[in-house]
Order: structure tokens, then C-alpha cells, then sequence
């Protein structure tokens, strides 16, 4: 890399003989080529500006935001081909969105290769100019990833308005130029996909749409109609219609969606045929659209063996200006060089990357804080474009979003530590000490469907447990009992500043819940490490007192909600810190209490009852017994039976074991061993802790079951003979567990 700057003509600049270090601005993302020289003028509220009238609009108002046209500095600024910066043609790079920056003590000079480029020239300029002393330097620079942004593509609340507008002014500043429309949940997105959108909604998509062309962002609308389209006429003309609502709006960039539909509306040589229905009949029509992509029902490769052998084949044929997404190996993978080798032969294009991080929609009572990791650098050469698929949390989304911005442009140059620094400092600039600690406690999504896990969570704490943990268990604890202490002290304070600042900052405000579960985790923290000091020095009411509390803030903890609003999609259960502290936390308690209990029995009584690990239970609905008539069958469902068995006991006994992984329960039969699964079905497929362990939580004096198996918590109602599975905990039954032997 650093030979490759003394290549770069240096011009004006008198780089040799500085003697003063220079006071350079870190300057994000990494410009492709950059030479700092010695200090050019001191920061300046005007400039003499030149060329304004012929530079691209937007980028002179991003420039003049800031600085005022007046006295002082010549600026030029322009794009290839305007007088203005005619003497540096030959030094602004040719690739697209590619601009040259130069500034000497007497002159700076914006030139862009085409419109953005000059945008991004200013906002690069505007970092170098962010310090008192303006430095002289010279940057050629480029993107190297064409289409890089963000695919709005999950399932729950859409974001609304105003986090989209601060979505585009972030994109901007960080050259992202892309935003993909396709919020599952809106319902003229996907299930009244024929149906125009309301005057009020097409008003605000029309603004959006200005609103992004602003700050250089492409608005690209996708329609999810394959989850009942008749593959009919009649439906091809409902979709252009659609369109030409959209199109009417202003819009010129579309998409389509035939993700997470099946059977016969997966079909891929439908999909070729509609398609080209809509090249033929809407973007030939008008020649000012710029792109339409298509987001396949095989999308990752993963599902390859569940479609039609030729999906794949049938898709390829597609005309060759549309381009079509991939989520890379699996629904939810990070993107390496094998992966692009195998899907652009097939799809015969460069494959358009939907990256399904940071999305929660499967594992929503997690938060996804942590750096942006685990891409190929060799990938944005062989890729059409690269969108990651956020949060519905808009704001907190940055964190992660910062990553992608700083990765798709320069790879090369992109740390994923650094840029994650940067992130917190830009998005909390008064309060980052506390977001960082906050930040690390929420890393990894816990046991999902996916299985993406993040395994750097909570460094500092993970390290105290390696350290440690063993000492407090042999009684040589002094040391260790401090630095525990002071560890859930600094999650519990950090967490209480944000929360105090959280009025003042949308991204605060926005995760308000976790900053309520951070805190209450420090302080559970500090009950547990004073519940280990009473239990040393054998004081019993200390003890008692301590843990008490720990469970009154642990009942506190587990009644957080976040997005519980009228109308909400899905109400989420925050949970931090769950890959090292919360483990940590209940293992040490549950540990404490067995000590306890072995050597005192005054006030057993507050402890709850606990289910145990490993015990064979009866399960009973009111009178009714769980039962498993068809023993050593394969599938099918249990059943609630009026009367005991009293031929085969065993069908009606279940084995429960804990699964500290999920914090969950397996079911098991004790007749032939078959497991219950998240349908409450006996499973058919090898068991899967993710899938088939069940929350077990004691209630009005019984038990509720509980899955949560793909970020929904699902329920379970006992109907007739049945167990059936509710998504409102409302009606859900207390089951009765009796311990058998
Ligand atoms: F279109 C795709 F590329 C895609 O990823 N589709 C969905 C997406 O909307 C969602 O946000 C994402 C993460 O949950 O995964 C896809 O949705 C799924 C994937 C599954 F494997 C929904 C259910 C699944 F079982």
C-alpha cells in the first residue's frame, strides 16, 4: 500500500522537509490514496468558492452548509467535464463515484468523475477541514464495491419515517448509495402487494425518495407479490400498475421479492417469465428506471436441495440488466471468496449480496452492538452490489452499519476494531466510554435458529470467568470477589448514564429497554457477589437478604419489554450480556443455593421452586395426561389422555433436561425416548437445542412451556385432546409436574 502512494504525483504539494509533525484527522472510509502534507490554513468560516453554479447541486450544499460562500481560500469545485476543474482532469480517477481532493495553503479543489464523486469529495473534505489546523493533503479515491448500503428486509416494525431520514443523511456522510425498500411488515410491500398505497403513505415515500436523491442515496422500491400471485395476466398487470404508482412518485429504482415463499410460488421459471413481463411492459417503458433486482426463493445455498434441481438454471436466463440478491451460504453467513465462486456461473452475473447482519428479526430479544466482521476483502470485485439487512432499530443499527460503510469502500484498508471505535464515538460523542462498555455486553444473539453466534462478547468479563471463577468455588476469593464486583459496577453505571442522556439521543432513546436490562444486570451482579460474601462469613440473614434481592431484580429483569406499543409486530424480551455474564450469574446463584441449603435451613422457604434437571415428571392439564399412545412410532403429535395408563406407565412420563446453552429444557418420553419438538410434535429430525428446548417457568403454582425457537415466543394451550401452540401468552395453560420416583 505505501509504495503505491509514492507512485501518486504529489504536485503542488511540498511533502519532503516538514518539520513539524503533521495533525492529520482520521478519515472514514479509507480514501484508496492519501498524502498528508504540512498544515495548509487554520479552519476558516468562508470560502471563496469557484464553479458552484456548474458543480453538482447537492454536493455545493453539503459544502455550504458548513462553510459560507465569502471571503478567504479559493475553492474550486466540480465534476469532470466543468471548467472549473478542467487543470486537474487528468487527476480525478476515472472510476465511477471517484473524485480527486486536493489542499494547499492557497487552493482546495473538489473534482469529482460524476456528480457523487464531487459529493463525496466535499464530505471528504469537510473531515479534513474538521480540525482547527487544516492540513494540506492530496486524495484520489474511489469506491470499490459498486451499489454498497442497506436492504430494509425484516420481519416486524418497519421503520418509520424519520429513521429513514436520518438513515440517508448517514449514508451520505458515510458513502453508502444504496437503501432497499422492503419491509416485510408493510403491508403494500408484501400482502396488499396490489393494492396502491394511500395518498398520506405515497406522499411520505415521494419525500424519501427526494430525501435520498439529496444525500446521493438510490431509493430502490421492491414489491413482495409471489406468496399468492396466480402466475395470471391479471396479477402481471396488478404489479405494474404497483410500479407505475411508484414510478409516478418519482422513483426509478425497483425491485422484486420471491424470498421465503414456497411450493408453487417458488417456482423458478415463473419467476423468469414475470420478470420478463416486467422488462418488457414497465423498464423498457421507460428508459429512466436504473436498476431492478430480484431476490430469489433460493437465495442461499444451503436450500439448494429444497427447490426445483434446475431453480437456479431457470432464474439465469433472466435479461442481464436485471440483478439478482444472494445471502451467501446459508440465510445468515457472512460472505467469503467460495461463496461468490459458486453462485455467479450459475446465475451468469455477479451475484447482488443480501447480507442478513445486523437483523434480529430471529433472535429478537438481542441487540447487535459489535463490530463489523467476517467478509471476504476479495469479494467487492466479484459482486454487483452488497446491502446489509438491519435491525428494526434503526438507529442502533449504525453501530454495525458504520462497518459496512468504511469495509464496502476499502476492504483493504477496513478494521474492523477501529471502525467499530470510530462508530461509537461519532454516534454517542459525550457519553462513549459508558456506550462501549454497554456495546461489548451485547455481541453475540444467543442459541438461534441461524446459528450465527459471536463469540467475542463482554472481553473484560469473559476473562474475569477464565480467570477466576475457579477460586471462588475453592474459597480463595478475595481478589476475585473485587474484580467481579467492580465489572457488574461498571455494566450497571455505564447503563445508568445512557440512560440519562437517552432523552437527548435517538440512538439511546431507541434501546431504552437493554439500557434498563444492562443495568439491572450490574446490579443483579452485585446482590450475587454479596450473596458470596455473606455465604463465606456464614451470615445467613446477609445471605437470605442478598438474594432476595437478586431475585426481586431478576424478576424485574425478565418483565422488560421492548416494543410493546399498540400495534407492534413482535414484543421483544430484552436480554444482555448472555454469553458470559448471564451464564455466569444463574450458574453461581443456583451454585450459592445448593451451598446453602447444605449447611443451613433457616428460611428455606423464599427459595421458589425449582424444576430440576434430569427428573421424570407426569404432565397434566387439569385432569388430563400427556401421553404417548403410539410409542416407538415414528411422528405424530401426544395426546391428553382422561385416565392414567396404567398397562404402560412410561407413556406418560417425560424426562426434562436442562440445556444451559438455551437456558431451556429438552421434553422427552420415557417410553421410547423421542423428543417433543417446537410444534409439540415428536420431532423427526435430529434433535436440535435451538429448535426443540423449552422455557419452563413456574406459574400460579404450576408450570407455562415455553418455545422460542425462532425469535417468537410461542406458547402452549391444551384444547380437547390437544396441545396446541398460541403466539398470546394470554390463554396459554399451567401444566402440573409431577416428579415421578
Ligand atoms: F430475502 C432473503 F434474502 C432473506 O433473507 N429473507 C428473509 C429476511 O427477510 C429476514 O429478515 C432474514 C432473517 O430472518 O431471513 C429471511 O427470512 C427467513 C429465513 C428463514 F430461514 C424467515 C424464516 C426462515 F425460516
Amino acid at each position: 500500500m505505501r509504495f503505491r502512494n509514492l507512485l501518486l504525483p504529489v504536485g503542488t504539494l511540498m511533502l519532503c522537509g516538514c518539520t513539524s509533525e503533521p495533525q492529520t484527522v482520521d478519515i472514514y472510509p479509507v480514501p484508496q490514496q492519501i498524502e498528508w502534507g504540512k498544515k495548509a490554513f487554520s479552519r476558516p468560516s468562508s470560502f471563496s468558492i469557484t464553479g458552484a453554479e456548474s458543480a453538482d447541486a447537492d454536493a455545493v450544499a453539503a459544502l455550504t452548509e458548513v462553510f459560507a460562500q465569502g471571503e478567504g481560500v479559493r475553492l474550486v469545485i466540480g465534476e469532470r467535464g466543468d471548467d472549473a476543474v478542467a487543470s486537474v482532469a487528468s487527476k480525478i480517477p476515472d472510476q465511477a463515484q471517484g473524485y480527486y481532493l486536493k489542499v494547499t495553503p492557497d487552493e482546495v479543489v473538489i473534482a469529482g468523475n460524476d456528480e457523487t464523486g464531487t459529493y463525496y469529495g466535499v464530505h471528504t473534505f469537510l473531515a479534513v477541514a474538521s480540525s482547527p489546523d487544516v492540513m494540506s493533503v492530496e486524495i484520489t479515491d474511489w469506491p470499490a464495491t459498486p451499489n454498497r448500503g442497506v436492504v430494509e428486509g425484516f420481519y416486524g416494525n418497519a421503520w418509520s419515517f424519520d429513521d429513514r431520514v436520518s438513515q440517508f443523511k448517514f449514508y451520505g456522510r458515510n458513502k453508502l448509495d444504496t437503501y432497499i425498500y422492503g419491509p416485510k411488515d408493510d403491508p403494500y410491500h408484501r400482502e396488499k402487494w396490489r393494492e396502491f398505497y394511500p395518498e398520506e403513505d405515497a406522499a411520505r415515500l415521494k419525500a424519501l425518495n427526494e430525501e435520498a436523491k439529496r444525500r446521493k442515496v438510490k431509493f430502490v422500491w421492491g414489491i413482495h407479490p409471489a406468496g399468492d400471485h396466480s402466475w395470471k395476466e391479471d396479477d402481471n398487470i396488478a404489479t405494474i400498475r404497483k410500479f407505475e404508482q411508484l414510478y409516478g412518485l418519482g422513483l426509478r429504482n425497483f425491485a422484486v421479492f420471491f424470498d421465503d415463499v414456497f411450493g408453487t410460488h417458488a417456482d423458478g421459471k415463473k419467476h423468469a417469465e414475470y420478470m420478463q413481463y416486467i422488462m418488457d411492459n414497465f423498464v423498457k417503458k421507460y428508459p429512466d428506471i436504473e436498476s431492478m433486482i430480484v431476490c430469489p426463493s433460493l437465495y442461499n445455498k444451503k436450500w439448494e436441495p429444497r427447490f426445483q434441481p434446475t431453480y437456479l438454471e431457470d432464474i439465469a436466463v433472466m435479461d442481464p440488466f436485471i440483478q439478482i440478491m444472494w445471502t451467501g451460504n446459508s440465510v445468515v453467513d457472512m460472505i467469503n471468496v467460495e461463496d461468490m465462486e459458486w453462485i455467479n456461473p450459475r446465475i451468469g452475473r455477479k451475484a447482488y449480496i443480501w447480507l442478513n447482519y445486523p437483523v434480529t428479526d430471529y433472535c429478537i430479544d438481542h441487540i447487535l452492538m459489535g463490530p463489523f466482521t467476517g467478509n471476504d476483502i476479495e469479494i467487492p470485485d466479484m459482486v454487483s452490489g452488497f446491502t446489509a439487512n438491519p435491525m428494526e432499530y434503526a438507529e442502533a443499527s449504525k453501530v454495525s452499519l458504520f462497518g459496512t460503510a468504511g469495509y464496502l469502500w476499502n476492504p483493504e484498508k477496513y478494521d474492523a476494531g477501529t471502525a467499530w471505535e470510530k462508530a461509537l464515538v461519532e454516534l454517542v460523542p459525550d457519553h462513549t466510554d459508558a456506550f462501549r462498555t454497554f456495546c461489548t455486553y451485547n455481541v453475540d444473539l444467543g442459541a438461534n435458529a441461524h446459528k450465527l453466534r459471536r463469540m467475542n462478547e463482554s472481553p473484560r468479563f469473559q476473562s474475569l470467568v477464565d480467570r477466576y471463577e475457579s477460586y471462588l468455588y475453592n474459597g480463595n476469593a478475595g481478589e476475585a470477589v473485587d474484580a467481579f464486583r467492580a465489572e457488574f459496577v461498571k455494566i450497571k453505571d455505564a447503563s445508568a448514564e445512557l440512560l440519562a442522556a437517552a432523552d437527548d439521543n435517538r440512538l439511546l432513546a431507541e434501546i431504552k429497554p437493554w439500557l434498563i436490562a444492562g443495568e439491572l444486570l450490574g446490579s443483579r451482579g452485585e446482590a450475587a457477589v454479596n450473596m458470596y460474601e455473606a455465604l463465606v462469613k456464614g451470615d445467613n440473614e446477609a445471605f437470605i437478604n442478598s438474594y432476595l434481592t437478586y431475585n426481586e431484580l431478576s424478576e424485574k429483569a425478565a418483565k422488560i419489554t421492548s416494543r410493546d406499543f399498540e400495534g407492534s409486530i413482535k414484543v421483544a424480551h430484552p436480554r444482555v450480556g448472555t454469553l458470559y455474564a448471564e451464564p455466569f450469574l444463574r450458574k453461581g446463584v443456583a451454585k450459592m443455593i445448593e451451598m446453602y441449603k447444605a449447611n443451613s435451613d433457616y428460611r428455606l422457604d423464599v427459595f421458589p421452586a425449582q424444576l430440576l434437571d434430569n427428573v421424570t415428571y407426569k404432565i397434566k392439564a387439569g385432569d388430563h395426561y400427556l401421553g404417548n399412545p403410539d410409542a416407538g412410532k415414528t411422528g405424530g403429535a401426544p395426546v391428553l389422555q382422561a385416565t392414567e395408563d396404567d398397562v404402560n406407565p412410561d407413556r406418560q412420563i417425560w424426562r426434562f433436561v436442562y440445556d444451559p446453552e438455551t437456558e431451556g429444557y429438552s421434553i422427552v418420553n420415557a417410553k421410547d425416548g423421542r423428543y417433543l419438538n417446537d410444534l409439540c410434535e415428536f420431532g423427526t429430525d435430529p434433535f436440535d437445542v435451538n429448535l426443540h428446548t423449552f422455557d419452563v417457568q413456574p406459574r400460579d403454582g404450576g408450570y407455562v412451556i415455553i418455545n422460542r425457537s425462532n425469535g417468537y415466543l410461542v406458547y402452549w394451550e391444551a384444547e380437547g385432546d390437544k396441545v396446541k401452540r398460541i403466539y398470546e401468552p394470554d390463554t396459554q395453560t399451567v401444566f402440573q409436574l409431577i416428579p415421578v420416583k
